[in-house]
């Protein structure tokens, strides 16, 4: 399942399938192992090593080896999704490395020689803050392994076009810029043509220096949920071109509103981990769509994507049928330590900008986010929380950002946040354990955070509530309807609707969460029974609990 943008003019082979497979527990690799690594196993790409027999749950580096096939000449290999020390090798030579977790990574290199080479890669899953600063263990969702998503071999050209990056000038009178990004050895000037939603070409000369053209659409359909209007262009080289999917779209906000296409919204959504107990963080394009189709089914308009970089699949799958998205970077709960770590800090800057990179031409993401839950109540995080903004805010294409805060009486980066986003769970963590089916302290606490946001001079801006949700053991019942049953998971839901959904001052909310998914047991076990997040409207395996038709209901009414 190739996902955009599209390339041709050369040879692009996805590397999925059976690779030679070694794994060594413990310890992290180092290169002078590279060569005696001894193969016995085989595994698949993409897939999580440690969701498999031979290293089930273990911590340590997995090895992929195989041999390609390629040109005299460029080469780029893409991982599109690992975890959480990428190292490449080819024929033995490292050409580079990755710590950029749940990111896009492309490495460029030269092959010497046409013919066949050995691809190495070597992923380490072992918790480490200097080495892979970005992932840390108490995170509450499961640290897997692997190459996560597929894997490319790029044969380029001498020179060529990367991408061509689509900016909104003016949506109603289908005014688009179109930045092409390029590589190699490119000529001052060179002959191009273009190409948009498939109309027939039309030559210009590029600069290479200033790779830009402004382009006016014929076709000015605009993109919204409800009618997902998807355009292309296409940009042709003398060696190389690519096809690119957008959509004409605005999203602004006005005091506490927010406009898609000039017309009021509001976000009735859902959080959701790209996981599943089988498969991990790596899954089958089959259930990527049955996702996308079960938040289309609940009546979701919105998906915040947590807590990292998304596979591009499910992006072009919203795209495709119509969710507006929010995506992030890798983060959770971090606190003032690591601000202080400079890895930490140049691995979400590093991330912040793949991000852009890979998801720039997506329609359906809104909200560009970072950080969630840091402790941004704290001085040390003021730098990092700004510069983030300020990259996610370079890429000019109109999106909006925000960041998930569970500090908003004393966090010191909101004026940064175009949308307020609270992570609240009332009732569920609530403030009186004594309190047996503590619902009322929703609607008082949505309360107070209005006020409280108001009194902090925020009171003019769209409040987002980005995480409220109760846990349920599937299958459990209770007539008393208490904690963990799926009766109250159930009520929960449709007083956490009732509350935020019935006051305009609420832009909307993502509930947490989409489905059960894995975490860790060790230090949480009190409150994350079977190992997973329970939180799910839908279990592990996708089955509904009580809550999705709640939900469902909810959101049907509104809108
Ligand atoms: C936080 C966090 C989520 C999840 C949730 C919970 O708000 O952002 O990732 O851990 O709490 O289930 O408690």
């Amino acid at each position: 399942m190739q996902t955009w943008p599209l390339h041709a003019g050369y040879p692009l082979e996805i590397l999925d399938g059976l690779w030679d497979f070694a794994f060594q527990e413990g310890v992290l690799f180092r290169e002078e192992q590279c060569s005696k690594i001894e193969f016995h196993d085989v595994t698949t790409v993409p897939s999580c090593f440690d969701l498999q027999n031979i290293c089930r749950g273990l911590r340590g580096t997995g090895f992929y080896r195989r041999r390609v096939r390629v040109h005299k000449g460029r080469i780029r290999l893409v991982c599109r999704g690992f975890g959480f020390l990428l190292s490449v090798y080819w024929d033995g030579r490292k050409i580079g490395e990755s710590n950029l977790t749940y990111s896009e990574v492309p490495f460029d290199f030269l092959s010497e020689e046409e013919g066949e080479h050995e691809l190495l890669l070597a992923v380490s899953n072992l918790y480490d803050a200097s080495a892979a600063p970005l992932i840390h263990p108490f995170y509450d969702f499961y640290g897997y392994g692997g190459l996560y998503r597929s894997v490319e071999l790029h044969q380029l050209p001498d020179c060529s076009v990367d991408r061509a990056e689509v900016r909104i000038v003016d949506a109603e009178s289908g005014k688009i810029r179109v930045r092409l990004r390029l590589s190699g050895n490119l000529p001052e000037r060179c002959p191009a043509a273009f190409s948009l939603d498939g109309a027939p070409f039309q030559e210009l000369l590029l600069d290479s220096a200033e790779p830009e053209m402004e382009l006016q659409m014929e076709n000015r359909e605009l993109w919204s949920p409800e009618h997902p209007v998807l355009h292309t262009v296409t940009v042709r080289t003398p060696f190389s071109s690519v096809t690119e999917r957008f959509g004409l779209r605005t999203v602004k906000t006005e005091g506490k509103k927010l406009l898609l296409n000039g017309k009021e919204i509001r976000l009735k959504g859902i959080c959701r981990h790209e996981a599943h107990v089988l498969f991990g963080v790596s899954l089958p394009p089959s259930l990527i769509l049955e996702d996308v189709r079960l938040l289309k089914d609940l009546g979701c308009n919105f998906v915040r994507c947590v807590h990292y970089p998304q596979d591009s699949r499910f992006l072009d799958l919203c795209d495709e049928l119509g969710l507006l998205v929010w995506e992030e970077t890798l983060g959770w709960g971090n606190p003032p330590e690591h601000f202080r770590n400079p890895a930490f800090a140049a691995a979400q800057k590093a991330q912040a900008h793949r991000l852009i990179e890979k998801s720039i031409n997506h329609p359906s993401i809104i909200i560009w986010g970072f950080l969630n839950e840091g402790h941004s109540n704290s001085p040390e995080t003021d730098a990092l929380y700004s510069e983030l903004a300020e990259i996610l805010r370079s890429a000019r294409d109109g999106r909006l950002i925000s960041y998930a805060t569970m500090f908003p009486d004393d966090d010191r980066s909101l004026a940064l946040a175009d949308i307020i986003s609270v992570n609240r769970y009332p009732g569920w963590y609530a403030s009186n354990p004594d309190l047996p089916r503590p619902l009322k302290e929703i609607e008082a606490e949505m309360d107070r955070l209005l006020k409280s946001l108001a009194k902090r001079g925020f009171g003019n801006r769209p409040v987002l509530i980005s995480e409220i949700g109760a846990g349920a053991i599937p299958g459990w019942h209770d007539t008393f309807r208490v904690h963990w049953s799926e009766e109250y998971q159930a009520d929960y839901v449709r007083e956490s609707c009732r509350v935020i959904l019935g006051n305009p001052e609420f832009l909307g909310l993502a509930v947490w969460h989409f489905s059960d998914c894995r975490t860790y047991a060790s230090a949480r076990a009190l409150c994350r029974p079977r190992s997973l997040n329970n939180k799910g409207v839908l279990d592990e395996y996708r089955r509904p609990k009580l809550a999705y038709d709640v939900l469902k209901q909810a959101y049907s009414c509104q809108k």
